[in-house]
């Protein structure tokens, strides 16, 4: 299968390699990489330290931040091949490269079934280019590290050889695929019944089903079990019932509920696009599509939005078998249209055909091979801008995690835990245990798992209990350690308390921008003339006092009239505070942050005070964040509205 590949093909896949592996060391670098990124070279090193495969990381399941056996969460020997490798290295990025290798190397049999379909090799490129381009497949890519991006090598490979009708490295390569996931038996069934039903290969797909079968039964009563785990996927399908039989007899037998499932927006445009990346070719071949649809039930129907619209990773095994439902099709088609006898310009325009859906997917959706000149990544779970760029705040984060001690266990937010993930014991804050000897957090980032209130209440909560201390509090990042001095508590609490990022007002007008300068890489910003432009909120009440309220905005043009007026207002707006305009030269220098201060002073209670910031008609007026000064009258209102 190697030798006979041809160098564009070659050229194209290290090309891949190459570009998605710096890709997704960059994205790591300016930490968005999330906590997946960190369970796996958590894994590796508790096994290289004696603990088998144990991790307290993965975010989702039964299993979610607890200390556990990776295979009692997923059943994914495979990676126990990449131990050696790892421990050459010990670094998370070491994984990015290997997942991009594989993911690259999958065209490489993707392309030698084209070939062996068609004999031409134009078409044959044009699947594994269009493979190589897929959102879907830089989607999976970009998308931390995880085993399943194993599985289209191994499913190409499979269909490859099950084609040639080679039975030892077809079956050889569906057992590899069976190790990457325990829900692989799925897509080993669907591949079984294809063969029988498109091939008429009955005895060799028979053995596949039972092979699925069994792997199936075999992973689930015996081989998880043995490390404290177990099928665990039931309430996934709450839509359709609690228990495994319910759930499986109402799929079958209400085939209107399975499709009102299915109708619902978000799954349905995911459908849509899956298909449109392949021009719908895989329709063409109902037995082709059947065989992808076993595999994209098992995500579509559940009821978690990241799964059911096939983001991150949870294309993986749909996808590939899409592929080769996609050539089936167009198999289909070459028979139908030109009645078996295919001139060369035909096949020429199905690949430019496949290419083009790919580019125009990957355009409508902003990432594919488009992603890095669009610079986003959209999904529920990778919805931050701007992955691509490190900023200056990165390296003072980097600076405070090289001081945290290998010892050390350490809780941390979700996109610094790759970071440290060398260590026995390591965890997302406020996740428990909650007595960990590091807490290392960024006030100014993502405030995933936990939203922003609870995440700003439970901090205060530590930082007033006294247990433990500021080492270092720097440009919003504060690491504490278990019985350090409390000096600095008050000031970082009182931080904590005085933060509102804009991006977590209300806006109308504005539109949330990645921006390197502000506080998280994120700020709001004007970018269209209208009439009203206004961020408001967030509707606190504040005991009688003296404040400040600060506003850090900036403009990435020069004017000389009014800029922005700034307030601050009670009572849902109708009692004014204070109020200032910022004008064109206040703002020194175009694009830098600047901090504008508003006083106010109450003998009263207030509430629904809101800091608004309306936009005067500057073009790309920009405002990263507001803080409420002082942090500890601040820190009484954070009080009030923490429960417990
Ligand atoms: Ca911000």
């Amino acid at each position: 299968m190697i030798r006979s590949r041809p160098l564009t093909l070659w050229g194209a896949i290290v090309a891949y390699s190459v570009l998605l592996s710096v890709l997704s060391i960059a994205r790591h670098w300016g930490f968005y990489s999330l906590e997946d990124a960190g369970a796996f070279p958590q894994m590796f090193w508790t096994t290289l330290h004696g603990k088998f495969l144990n991790t307290n990381l993965p975010g989702l399941g039964r299993f979610a931040f607890t200390s556990h056996n990776y295979l009692a969460d997923h059943f994914s020997p495979i990676i126990l091949l990449l131990l050696p490798v790892y421990a050459a290295w010990e670094r998370p990025e070491v994984l990015f490269v290997v997942q991009s290798i594989m993911l690259g190397l999958a065209a490489l049999p993707l392309h030698g079934l084209v070939f062996d379909r068609f004999g031409d090799r134009f078409l044959a490129t044009s699947f594994a280019v269009a493979w190589l381009m897929s959102p879907f497949v830089w989607q999976s890519n970009m998308g931390d590290f995880h085993p399943d991006t194993f599985q289209p090598l191994f499913i190409f490979g499979a269909f490859f050889y099950l084609l040639r009708r080679r039975p030892g490295p077809y079956l050889t390569l569906l057992g590899l695929s069976l190790l990457c996931k325990e829900d692989a038996f799925i897509h080993v069934i669907a591949i079984g019944l294809f063969a029988i039903a498109a091939l008429r290969a009955t005895a060799l797909g028979a053995l596949t089903v039972a092979l699925g079968g069994l792997w199936a039964l075999a992973t689930f009563k015996l081989l998880m079990p043995l490390f404290g785990g177990g099928m665990a996927y039931v309430d996934h399908y709450a839509d359709f019932g609690r228990t495994l039989p319910r759930v499986v007899t109402r799929m079958l037998l209400e085939p209107q509920r399975v499709l009102a499932h299915l109708a619902q927006p978000a799954i349905r445009s995911a459908i849509v696009w899956i298909l449109s990346t392949l021009a719908f070719l895989p329709l063409l071949s109902p037995l082709g599509f059947m065989a992808a649809a076993l595999p994209a039930m098992e995500r579509l129907l559940t009821n978690l939005p990241h799964i059911n619209t096939l983001s991150w990773y949870y294309s993986m095994p749909v996808l590939p078998v899409l592929f080769v439902a996609a050539l089936m099709g167009t198999s289909n088609a070459v028979r139908l249209v030109w009645r078996g006898e295919v001139p060369r310009n035909g096949l020429r325009w199905i690949g430019m055909l496949l290419i083009a859906a790919t580019l125009i997917t990957g355009v409508r959706l902003g990432f594919g091979i488009v992603g890095p000149f669009a610079l986003r990544m959209p999904g529920p779970t990778l919805s931050r801008d701007g992955w691509l760029w490190v900023s200056g705040r990165d390296s003072v984060i980097r600076k405070l995690l090289s001081g945290v001690p290998e010892s050390a266990s350490v809780s941390t937010s979700p996109y610094i835990a790759a970071h440290v993930a060398g260590r026995f014991d390591l965890g997302i804050y406020p996740y428990r245990p909650l007595d960990r000897d590091v807490i290392l957090l960024d006030l100014y980032g993502q405030k995933h798992p936990a939203d922003l209130a609870d995440y700003r209440c439970e901090i205060v909560r530590v930082l007033s209990r006294g247990e433990y201390g500021v080492v270092e509090y720097l440009d919003g990042f504060v690491y504490l350690r278990r019985g350090q001095a409390t000096a600095r508590n008050a000031e970082a609490a009182g931080e904590v308390a005085s933060i509102y990022e804009a991006e977590d007002l209300i806006a109308d007008g504005f539109e949330k921008v990645f921006d390197l300068g502000a506080g998280n890489k994120q700020a709001m910003a004007v970018t269209r003339r209208r009439s009203a432009h206004l961020l408001y909120g967030p509707y606190v009440s504040l005991p009688p006092g003296r404040y400040q309220v600060a506003v850090r905005i900036t403009a990435h043009q020069r004017s000389a009239g009014d800029v922005a007026t700034l307030d601050v207002t009670a009572d849902q707006g109708s009692t004014i505070l204070a109020e200032r305009t910022i004008r064109g030269p206040d703002l020194r220098e175009p694009g830098r942050y600047q901090q504008f201060v508003l006083e106010f002073q109450s003998e009263r209670r207030l509430h629904n005070v809101e800091f608004r910031v309306h936009a005067r008609g500057a073009p790309d007026l920009r405002v990263d964040r507001i803080n409420l000064y002082p942090g500890t009258l601040a820190l009484e209102v954070l009080r009030e509205s923490c429960p417990g």
